[in-house]
C-alpha cells in the first residue's frame, strides 16, 4: 500500500493544529506536513504557504509527493464581514488553489470544511435537513456554499475525491477559535476557570448547533477514510454533535462552579446567529458512512473543565 503523505492548510488555526496531531498519530510526523502563514513552533514538518500562492502549494505538494490534503485555511463568520472582497478571495481563491493543484498533481483525496452557516434565515431551524436551501447572510456562508459546490463540480466533472463536513461551532480545550460567531461557546470555559464575569456576546436563547473538538476530528477522520462508494455527498455533509443556547453552558459550568456569574451583550454577531439554524439533521452522515457523536453538553462540560484545569 502507498504510505499517504498528507499536507494542512490552515495548521495553525483551532481545528488545524488539533487535526494535525491527530494525523501525525496514525500516518507519522514525517508524513504530515503543517502549512500556514505563520510558523509558531519550531517543527521541521511545517512549511510556510500563502493559500493564495499557487506556486507555493504547488512546490511543496510535488516535494513532498501529497497524496491528501485538508484545506482548513479561511476566514470564519464574524471576522469575514469586516472584509466581505478580501474573505471571498481568501475563501475561494485558496479553495480553487488547492482543487487545481489536486487534481494536476495526483492528489487523490482533498478535505473541505463546510458548516452550518451555509444555511440562512430561510431555512427551517430545527432538525435542518442535508438538502434544506442554503440562503446564507454572510460571506463566510456565501463562501462555503460555493466552495461546497464546487468540490461536487471537481468530483463529477474530474473525478477528484473531495469530501466535505458542514461543521457546527467546534468547542475544544485544545485550542481558542478567531473570528466566529460560536466562539463564546469555547471562551466561556476559560472565564469560568479564571473566575471571571464572562460577557456574552449572544443573548442568552441564542441556540446553535455545536460539536465537541474530540467528536470534530473524529468525524474528518471517519469522512476520509470511508470507502469512496459510501460517500454519496460530494457537496458537504450536515454534521450534527449538540445543540444549546449560552444560557445553557452556562448551567452546565455552574454544577462545577455555583459562583460562575455571566452578563448578556449581544453585538454584532447576534444577527448572524440569528440567520443560523439551531439544530441539524445529520442522517445522511450516519446512514452513509455511519457517523455517531459521542458527546453532550454534559460530558463536554465535565471534559473541558478536567483538560483546562490541568493546564
Ligand atoms: C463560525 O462561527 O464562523 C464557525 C462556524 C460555525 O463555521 N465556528
Amino acid at each position: 500500500m502507498q504510505q499517504e503523505k498528507i499536507l494542512v492548510t490552515g495548521a495553525n488555526g483551532q481545528i488545524g493544529s488539533v487535526l494535525t496531531l491527530a494525523l501525525r498519530a496514525r500516518y507519522g510526523n514525517e508524513n504530515v506536513i503543517a502549512t500556514d502563514i505563520r510558523q509558531l513552533t519550531d517543527n521541521q514538518h511545517f512549511a510556510l504557504v500563502n493559500i493564495l500562492d499557487a506556486y507555493q502549494l504547488v512546490e511543496i505538494v510535488k516535494k513532498h509527493s501529497i497524496t491528501q490534503i485538508y484545506h482548513l485555511a479561511a476566514i470564519l463568520s464574524a471576522k469575514g464581514e469586516a472584509d466581505p472582497v478580501g474573505t471571498w478571495d481568501i475563501n475561494m481563491s485558496g479553495l480553487f488553489n488547492v482543487l487545481n493543484t489536486a487534481k494536476e498533481y495526483g492528489v487523490k483525496k482533498v478535505f473541505f470544511p463546510s458548516s452550518i452557516a451555509v444555511f440562512g434565515r430561510n431555512a427551517a431551524k430545527e432538525h435542518t435537513s442535508q438538502n434544506e436551501i442554503c440562503c446564507p447572510e454572510t460571506v463566510y456562508g456565501i463562501s462555503k456554499v460555493a466552495g461546497e459546490n464546487w468540490c461536487n463540480y471537481y468530483f463529477l466533472k474530474y473525478g477528484l475525491d473531495v469530501r466535505s463536513l458542514r461543521y457546527p461551532g467546534i468547542i475544544g480545550h485544545q485550542t481558542l477559535p478567531g473570528g466566529g460567531t460560536t466562539d463564546y461557546a469555547v471562551e466561556i470555559y476559560h472565564k469560568a476557570l479564571k473566575n471571571e464575569i464572562f460577557s456574552c456576546f449572544l443573548n442568552a436563547t441564542t441556540r446553535l448547533p455545536m460539536i465537541y473538538m474530540d467528536d470534530a476530528i473524529r468525524a474528518t477522520l471517519e469522512i476520509m477514510d470511508a470507502d469512496a462508494a459510501k460517500i454519496k455527498i460530494r457537496t458537504s455533509y450536515n454534521l450534527a454533535g449538540m445543540s444549546f443556547a449560552p444560557k445553557d453552558v452556562f448551567e452546565a459550568i455552574k454544577t462545577h462552579q455555583p459562583d460562575f456569574q455571566i452578563s448578556y451583550q449581544p453585538d454584532f454577531r447576534q444577527a448572524i446567529a440569528d440567520s443560523w439554524t439551531s439544530s441539524i439533521d445529520d442522517s445522511a452522515a450516519r446512514n452513509d458512512w455511519g457517523w455517531n457523536a459521542k458527546f453532550d453538553l454534559k460530558s463536554m462540560t465535565d471534559d473541558m473543565l478536567k483538560h483546562l484545569k490541568n493546564k
